[in-house]
């Protein structure tokens, strides 16, 4: 390939969820608008929504995104048929072997590449095997994060050093070793695969296998910007010599209405319908509640949520998960009927871009997944946090103290998922902080500046604009070298 212009072909291959697909689609669309070529892979039935993602964007781009499909061994790893994405596994019992069946793919992955013969391999974190798999090609294997470079560091710092062995009790506070900005953190705090490393379960594991392959990768793209967290994007390429580019937040590449509604899953509720009840509100007076795609909360701590809505006097969206909560027992006697008109409760899948975007919605209560508190920040909507997994714990970290654009739900910490659920008096004191007074003020101001600098970061010559750039220059060089 002597040409000065090599035809750059990238393969995109997302972990099957819908916070991991969503931002892939729009990194492919990236690519599209630089005049690259991407192919991304995907199952049979992930693949008819991201096409029509695709489809519904392809005006604005001059270059082709393809999808290719490799099929899901359901069957052979235990798990229903047609259940291909994360989101659609019946019970969180069975999402080992989903992440079994994922492994299943490394085959049919590998001949995808003898025959489409990318000059990149873009794969999720969670495909370890991805990077030998494109070495055995001479392929550079890029991992794609969906969390950011603050989590990153400190999920490497708290590995390294292990600071949680040195305290006595959950409770005890102590520093994350060397990581800028002095993070005071409990044992409660820190993820579960690092704490339970001797533990070592299946998942553990496979987060330990993830990151190994990550070390070996090529390097890292992070859908981040520069502005929000430079100190920890710098450390991280000087203090782990990583190769990594900031190119986010992606979800800005989305123009029109009709691309931000439509992310990949058809809504549930009209669109319309949920922007019009908005329409009826004062600037920053409804509080919109969502934990994300994957976790369903015990109902016991769902009726808590209601309970503190209602006592907070604010107006609010809820986001529900579908389907294990259709009926809604889970409610407190008439709930629906006295909140009429200050609450909006959506089961299923909304337009969380349009709804933070809109200038009622003054606060987000979020489990703080990386696409969720990204969105947040772009849209200028101050957090209310409530972490319940993994990384999502350094999350909180980020916006509460780094960033200062959020609070904490200050409650029995770490186990916020399962046990004891958190009571009325925690959220609902976290909410009356974010959306009333001066200290409420100060965190919608800070954040509506970020939401400014993360619009900046995309446009011509921004920060990840330039990040991205550099990254396909140096794939191309990289695939004349080759
Ligand atoms: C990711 O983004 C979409 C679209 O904006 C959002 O609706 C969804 O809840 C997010 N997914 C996760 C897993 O947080
Ligand atoms: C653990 O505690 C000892 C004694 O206070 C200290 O010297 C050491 O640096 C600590 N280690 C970590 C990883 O924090
Ligand atoms: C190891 O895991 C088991 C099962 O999840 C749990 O009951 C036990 O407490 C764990 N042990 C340690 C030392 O964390
Ligand atoms: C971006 O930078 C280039 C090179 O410095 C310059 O020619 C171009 O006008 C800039 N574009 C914008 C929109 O500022
Ligand atoms: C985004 C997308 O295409 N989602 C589909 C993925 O596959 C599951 C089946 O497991 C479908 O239910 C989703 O709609």
């Amino acid at each position: 390939m002597n040409t000065s212009n090599p035809n750059l072909h990238i393969l995109l291959f997302p972990f099957l969820a819908h916070g991991h697909i969503i931002p892939t689609i729009d990194m492919a669309k990236l690519f599209a608008t630089r005049g690259v070529k991407s192919t991304i892979v995907t199952t049979p039935l992930n693949a008819s929504l991201i096409s029509k993602a695709i489809e519904k964007s392809k005006r604005h781009h001059h270059k082709v995104i393809q999808i290719q499909t490799i099929e899901f061994p359901c069957e052979e790893a235990g798990l229903p048929k047609g259940c291909e994405n994360m989101d659609s596994v019946p019970s969180q019992d069975l999402f080992l072997a989903f992440f079994h069946a994922t492994s299943l793919l490394r085959k049919p992955f590998e001949e995808l590449l003898l025959e489409q013969h990318p000059h990149c391999v873009i794969a999720d974190a969670f495909y370890s095997w991805a990077t030998d798999s494109a070495s055995k090609f001479g392929i550079p294997r890029i991992v794609f994060h969906g969390t950011c470079f603050f989590s990153l560091c400190a999920s490497d710092c708290m590995g390294l050093y292990e600071p949680h062995k040195n305290v006595s009790s959950d409770s005890d506070s102590f520093l994350v070793p060397r990581l800028p900005g002095e993070i005071k953190m409990t044992r409660k705090d820190v993820p579960a695969f690092i704490t339970n490393k001797e533990n070592s379960t299946e998942f553990v594991k496979l987060l330990e296998d993830a990151k190994e392959a990550q070390a070996r990768s090529y390097g890292v793209v992070v859908n981040s910007f520069y502005e929000l967290e430079n100190v920890y994007a710098d450390f991280y390429k000087n203090e782990f010599g990583r190769k990594a580019w900031p190119i986010g937040p992606v979800s800005l590449c989305n123009k029109d209405t009709g691309e931000k509604a439509n992310r990949a899953k058809e809504t549930t509720i009209d669109e319309f319908e949920c922007l019009k009840w908005l329409d009826t509100k004062k600037p920053n007076s409804v509080v919109y509640v969502s934990f994300g795609s994957l976790i369903s909360m015990p109902d016991s701590q769902l009726r808590e949520i209601a309970l503190s809505l209602e006592t907070s006097g604010q107006h609010f969206i809820w986001l529900v998960k579908k389907n294990e909560k259709d009926g809604a027992e889970w409610l407190p006697e008439g709930f629906e009927k006295i909140m009429e008109g200050k609450g909006l409760i959506i089961r299923g899948w909304a337009p969380q871009i349009l709804i933070l975007e809109h200038q009622a919605v003054g606060a987000f209560v979020t489990h703080c997944g990386w696409n969720s508190t990204l969105e947040a920040v772009a849209a200028g909507v101050p957090m209310i946090t409530w972490p319940i997994v993994a990384e999502q714990f350094f999350n909180e970290k980020l916006v509460t103290e780094v960033l200062e654009i959020g609070v904490p739900v200050e409650a029995v910490k770490g186990v916020r998922l399962e046990g004891e659920c958190v009571g009325c008096d925690a959220l609902e004191k976290a909410l009356k902080r974010v959306m009333i007074g001066e200290e409420a003020e100060e965190m919608r101001n800070k954040v509506k500046v970020l939401a400014q600098l993360a619009k900046q970061a995309v446009e011509e010559n921004g920060s990840s604009y330039l990040a991205f750039n550099a990254l396909i220059q140096e794939l191309v060089s990289l695939s004349l070298s080759r």
